[in-house]
């Protein structure tokens, strides 16, 4: 069997030798910090048009949501225009909102949504 090269782990701490009066070194402790990823959420809009049914369907299909909760964001759009389905990495949340419009196009419903930037 072919032996694996050791993986080396990330260094978590920058060290910048120094010196002081005596010759000696002092080491520098930084810490590194690496932020999350930015998360999009999806949000979905208000028509006047598409049917609820299909709004339900598609939240179910396309966010994972059972009957329950896909009813609960749907009406939730419904009464305040908008609602977040779910959210996700960018790539990820960009595939969701092309499926959505496309789903949408096809049955030939003018449900719109968009991704957008988690802010915390
Ligand atoms: N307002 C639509 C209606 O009364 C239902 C609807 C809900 C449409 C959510 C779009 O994202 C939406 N038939």
């Amino acid at each position: 069997m072919a032996t694996k090269t050791p993986v080396t782990p990330p260094v978590p701490l920058v060290q910048t030798p120094d010196r002081d009066d005596g010759g000696s070194v002092v080491l520098e402790r930084r810490t590194q910090k690496v932020q999350p990823p930015q998360m999009y959420q999806v949000v979905m809009l208000n028509d006047d048009y598409t049917p609820m049914e299909f709004v339900v369907v598609v939240i179910q299909e396309f966010f994972g949501k059972d009957l329950e909760a896909a009813t609960q964001i749907m009406l939730k759009i419904h009464l305040d225009g908008k609602g977040v389905c779910g959210v996700y990495s960018r790539d990820v949340a960009a595939t969701k909102v092309d499926q959505v419009l496309d789903a949408a196009a096809k049955a030939g419903h003018p449900l719109q949504c968009i991704s957008e930037p988690v802010e915390f």
